[in-house]
Formats: structure tokens, C-alpha cells, sequence
């Protein structure tokens, strides 16, 4: 490991749940894995993996308390779902207590929850990343997506959002507009391939 993420990483182990430290470790080492498959700047894809998920183990009612104080906006799916903060505040607390600047780290962060239109590769591969490392065992197709994701980026980001929109439904979880609209972008890319 870069020896500047050493410190960013024993940070992690004390804000972390052990479950959700040894997925932050998962992630970054997937996110480098694909960013040698796809030419991405490898410390940046370790750095957002690290970084992606360092709010969620912060209490719901403080991820609200925290957003009002930063000025970051909650729409109606955060404040029905306040989980779903932790990609926005996670951008923050990026900035904010660990001093990254690069923004195409923080847009990987920011957007890594609900995805997005036309995510950039550093973005896909924290999105994918998140979805296929190695700790994860219940996500539906894991093994087809798995392998997809060395092949066709954006296919493995489509089956990603069909799968997390279907699972959502089936719950009457309430749906973030940006779910949606990423999903029907990429529905859209892959078909008319
Ligand atoms: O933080 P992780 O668990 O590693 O992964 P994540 O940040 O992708 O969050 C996963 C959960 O977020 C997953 O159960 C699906 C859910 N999710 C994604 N988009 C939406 C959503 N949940 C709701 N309610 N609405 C959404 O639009
Ligand atoms: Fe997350
Ligand atoms: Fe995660």
C-alpha cells in the first residue's frame, strides 16, 4: 500500500464497523484491480475505494444533523432513507477531515451509492467495485457480474442498477431520482449497442 494511505486506513479501522472496514479494503483492492484493466490512475481507484463508504457507519440522525450543518441538501429519498446520505457526506468528510482534492475521487464517492448518467471510468469502477468485492455474498448474479466487470464496464453497471432497482421494488424502498435516471441511461447504452 502507498504509504500516504496508511494513515487514512488505521483512521478507518476506528470509524468502521470490522464488517465495513474489511469491505473498504475489498473495495479498494477490486477499484485497482479494475483500474489496471481499464488505464485509471490505480492510487486514485485505491484512494475512493478507502474513502467511499468512511460516513456509513455514522448514526442516521447524526448523517442528517451533519448534512444541515454543511449545507449539503437531503431530497425526499435521503430523508425517507437517510443511509443513503452517506455517499454525500462521505464526499464531504472526504475533503473535509482527509484532504483530498481531486475531484474525480470525490465525484467517485459522491456518486458511488445511487450512480449516475455518464459516470466517468474512475466512477464505474468504484460503482462496480462496490457491488463484486470479494466480502460480498448476497447480491443477486454476483458471479455473472463479477466476471462481466473485466469485460464490459458498462454492461456490469447496468446489471448492477437492474438488480439494486429490482431488489429496492420488491421492498417498497423508497427510489432516489438519480437511481433511476442513471439506470435508465445505462438501460438505454447497453441496448443499443
Ligand atoms: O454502502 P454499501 O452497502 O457498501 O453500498 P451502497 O452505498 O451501494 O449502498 C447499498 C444500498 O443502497 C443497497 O441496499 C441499495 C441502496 N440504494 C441504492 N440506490 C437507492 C438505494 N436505496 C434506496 N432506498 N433508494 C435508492 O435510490
Ligand atoms: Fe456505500
Ligand atoms: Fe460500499
Amino acid at each position: 500500500m502507498n504509504k500516504n494511505f496508511k494513515n487514512i486506513t488505521k483512521d478507518l479501522k476506528n470509524s468502521l464497523d470490522k464488517d465495513r472496514y474489511e469491505h473498504t479494503i475489498g473495495v479498494s483492492y477490486t477499484a485497482i484491480c479494475l483500474a489496471m484493466k481499464y488505464d485509471v490512475d490505480l492510487e486514485k481507484a485505491e484512494i475512493a475505494g478507502l474513502l467511499h463508504d468512511c460516513a456509513k457507519c455514522i448514526a442516521d440522525d447524526k448523517k442528517l444533523k451533519k448534512c444541515i450543518e454543511h449545507n449539503i441538501s437531503i431530497n425526499e429519498a435521503e430523508k425517507a432513507k437517510p443511509s443513503l446520505l452517506h455517499a454525500k457526506l462521505g464526499a464531504f468528510i472526504a475533503m473535509d477531515k482527509y484532504g483530498i482534492q481531486d475531484k474525480e475521487i470525490i465525484n467517485a464517492i459522491l456518486k458511488h451509492t445511487t450512480g449516475s448518467q455518464e459516470m466517468t471510468m474512475l466512477e464505474k469502477i468504484i460503482f462496480v467495485a462496490d457491488y463484486i468485492e470479494p466480502n460480498r455474498d448476497k447480491a443477486a448474479n454476483l458471479k455473472e457480474i463479477r466476471k462481466t466487470a473485466f469485460e464490459d464496464i458498462d454492461k456490469a453497471v447496468y446489471l448492477i442498477m437492474r438488480d439494486t432497482l429490482e431488489y429496492l421494488k420488491k421492498t417498497n424502498s423508497p427510489i432516489d431520482n438519480q437511481t433511476q435516471k442513471a439506470y435508465e441511461y445505462y438501460e438505454k447504452l447497453n441496448k443499443d449497442k
